[in-house]
């Protein structure tokens, strides 16, 4: 078993080492780590922030593990070589389209919610979003019109083959589920959300056990508040999934608990190849201050274990021992403790 690691920048690099201290700890027989720099750091030594070495590492391995990248000192850089065109360079190069990110109200942290408890204790949603299509992947520029004012574009499309395969991911999901999918979209104001819409109806048809709703999404933001408990899954582009995501994670309490899944066609001899990353970024204004929560981290690696490895004991040993930590009242500044990014790993692991 080979994970690459790619801890990255900021506290990509605090919390990935605390969910390597997770796996370690689980003694996974025949396991070997090895490590890939991407981001600024890559940008820094390589002078790329995704470098083909740590690509090449990637497609060698069962599964990679991914810190967050992104830092101010790039932010005048070209595009191609930002930070953050490392992981969007791993999720298209590496064909991971589907990206899992499940939002669950963990027990004591009912008041840490954004909502009222009652809201928050209903919140059982897993986010399915679209990875390689929408504006972060089409044409994009800077240009000069003809009355002198600069106009930036860029390109929103999906095909219908993107939008067939991510509805089926959806959809199977859905069924391992509560076996309800709403299906996100600014359909009455976009020509990719109507052509979305369409191809999750199509889809559809093939899963008459899954009940389909669709919404827009900016009713979908306003109903997660309103009352969360009428989502299980939800199914959505790139850019409407990166931002619901974030907002489902203040419903749960803090966006340093929620992991996810970036998966594939691949097959391994263990599993579905993917990448595994806290949804959080590099958050470069508390870095290397030990102020990081690694729990979105260490809830990715039980993510690995379950959907690249097949090990459910061990991702529930896991997890378990994520919500005991925080059922024991650990806590991190995130959540309005004062626990160091490692105090809070020595946690989980003291229950693992
Ligand atoms: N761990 C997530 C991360 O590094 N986020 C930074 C980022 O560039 N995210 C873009 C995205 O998730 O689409």
């Amino acid at each position: 078993m080979k994970i690459a690691v790619f801890p990255g920048d900021g506290i990509g690099a605090e919390v990935a080492r605390e969910a390597v201290r997770v796996l370690e700890a689980l003694n996974l027989p025949g396991l070997t780590l090895v490590e890939g720099d991407v981001g600024a750091i890559a940008y820094q030594r390589h002078g790329h922030p995704l470098p083909a070495e740590t690509l090449d590492m990637a497609k060698a391995s069962d599964a990679v593990l991914f810190g967050a990248v992104g830092d101010p000192s790039c932010d005048n850089l070209e595009r191609h070589l930002r930070p953050e065109q490392a992981v969007l360079g791993l999720r298209s190069k590496l064909g991971l389209f589907a990206n899992l990110r499940p939002a669950t109200v963990f027990q004591g942290l009912e008041d840490m919610s954004g909502l009222r408890p009652e809201l928050a204790r209903t919140i059982d949603m897993l986010i399915v979003r679209e990875l390689n299509g929408d504006v972060y992947f089409g044409d994009k520029g800077v240009r000069e019109t003809a009355d002198g004012e600069r106009e930036g574009w860029d390109m929103m499309s999906y095909s219908t083959s993107e939008v067939r395969r991510i509805a089926h991911s959806g959809f199977q999901a859905a069924r391992k589920r509560g076996s309800k999918l709403c299906s996100v979209d600014k359909a009455n104001v976009l020509e990719t959300s109507q052509l979305w819409r369409d191809v999750v109806v199509e889809v559809a048809a093939e899963y008459s056990d899954v009940e389909l709703t669709h919404m827009y999404v900016d009713n979908a933001a306003m109903q997660m508040v309103k009352d969360p408990s009428q989502f299980d899954v939800v199914l959505t582009g790139n850019l409407f999934g990166d931002i619901l995501s974030d907002l489902a994670s203040m419903c749960v309490g803090s966006i340093g608990l929620l992991a996810s899944a970036s998966l594939g066609e691949r097959q391994t001899k263990f599993g579905t190849f993917g990448l595994y990353e806290p949804i959080h970024g590099s958050a470069p204004d508390i870095a290397g201050q030990g102020l990081a929560n690694p729990m979105a981290a260490i809830l990715s690696v039980a993510m690995m274990l379950r959907h690249s490895f097949g090990m459910e004991d061990q991702a529930g040993r896991t997890e378990a021992a994520v919500a005991k930590a925080l059922a024991d009242g650990v806590r991190g500044r995130d959540l309005g403790g004062d626990l160091s990014t490692a105090a809070i790993g020595d946690a989980v692991l003291e229950r693992l």
